[in-house]
């Protein structure tokens, strides 16, 4: 489905769905938006160059000596940050697990529309900045404010809908979450791609409440009407409906992909004998309680690697006396309040949130 005419004026009237093969459009998008290699699922932090990317627009190239973080609205004391300012506050690290809640789309059928992940919109990193919870406290949010908005200096256009990149929390989420204002990544600066010189990293949900390129917060008395907050990012069988919104990760797990890869098919060659499997398990901010491997039919139980963080992946391992054979492994996770990946992907309208077991094709020689 490739489109034709005016996309900047709404309303766009484009199917949301597609089935069978991928569209220029939807290639070009994954050119732009790269994902993780699984190979590097065996290390706990993610590259910086390793770690997925999600933009909707265009990168906007900042300059840090002149930029503020403006606090504004309904604050009784607005105030606007400079970088030096922002580094020069109580800085922390936290090793943060993001995910794309569109990983996985490509896997649904039919697929929405947009761009087409499988497995690879998830990444590790050490993210450096200050706890963002004493900085709105200083600004004072007046006591009718219900919502705080988090925009982007990213602007562009979606179904006919001209918007900065914005999302919200209201004053319960932001108190629950460890907000971060971010301004490292694995010890180094920001790069562009990843919302130099400042973005906030929201552990535990889904990658698109973490807002890269952050230019104002906002102190609201009603709630935001972003179209990144209200039009997308919900759970919908039909475009008429709201659903529910998107918010923290569920659980899920992949595997380092054994053995040696055919370049096209990605199926993968090992020789017979004892295999370690490996790989990562989260679920947001929820701790992994198992992680089992299918072969052949039989269910195993993997062992946990020691746990990197509240916020963190976990890596598991499995010790595989591989027989010659064509295997279809899978991985399967289950998180500290018993949800478990379900074995084929639970259908909505985006494709978001799709935590269906991963599937490793291998053929193991003599
Ligand atoms: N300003 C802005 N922030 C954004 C986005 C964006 O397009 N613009 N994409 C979001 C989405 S959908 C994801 S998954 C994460 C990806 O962060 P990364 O590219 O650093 O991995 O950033 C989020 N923050
Ligand atoms: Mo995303």
């Amino acid at each position: 489905m490739q489109e034709t005419g005016n996309p900047f004026e709404g309303p766009q009237t484009k199917h949301e769905t597609q089935d069978g093969v991928f569209s220029a459009e939807e290639v070009r998008l994954a050119n732009r938006n790269s994902g993780a290699m699984l190979e590097m699922l065996s290390l706990d932090i993610t590259p910086v160059g390793g770690h997925y990317l999600l933009t909707h627009f265009d990168v906007p190239l900042i300059d840090a000596s002149s930029h503020r973080l403006r606090f504004e609205g309904a604050f009784d004391n607005p105030f606007a940050m400079t970088m030096d300012e922002i580094r020069a506050a109580p800085a922390i690290t936290r090793t943060v697990t993001m995910e794309c809640a569109g990983n996985g789309r490509a896997g649904m059928s039919p697929r929405a529309y947009s761009m087409p992940w499988l497995y690879e919109a998830v990444g590790t990193a050490e993210w450096t900045g200050t706890p963002l919870a004493p900085l709105i406290e200083k600004a004072g949010p007046s006591n009718a404010v219900v919502d705080f908005s988090f925009e982007g200096a990213d602007f562009g256009y979606d179904k006919g809908v001209p918007h900065f990149f914005g999302r919200s929390l209201t004053p319960d989420e932001l108190e629950a979450l460890d907000v971060l204002l971010v301004y490292e990544m694995n010890g180094q600066p920001l790069l562009p791609q990843h919302g130099a010189p400042l973005r906030i990293i929201v552990p535990g949900w889904y990658g698109m409440a973490s807002v890269k390129w952050l230019d104002r917060i906002t102190a609201l008395t009603d709630r935001y009407t972003g179209f990144q907050q209200v039009q997308t990012y919900r759970f919908r069988q039909t475009s008429d409906e709201v659903g529910e919104p998107v918010t923290a990760i569920r659980v899920k797990s992949l595997m380092v992909p054994p053995g040696v890869p055919d370049w096209i098919t990605r199926k993968r060659q090992l020789k017979s004998g004892l295999v370690r499997l490996e790989g990562r398990a989260w679920a947001g901010a929820t701790p992994i309680d198992r992680v089992e491997i299918h072969i052949g039919g039989d269910w195993h139980t993997a062992e946990l690697a020691k746990p990197l963080g509240k916020y963190a992946w976990r890596g598991w391992s499995f010790e595989w006396w591989a027989e010659p054979g064509h295997y279809k492994l899978a991985c399967r996770a289950t998180d500290a309040e018993d949800n478990v990946q379900p074995l084929e992907p639970e259908w909505n309208l985006s494709g978001f949130a799709n935590n269906a077991v991963q599937q490793v094709e291998v053929f193991v020689t003599d």
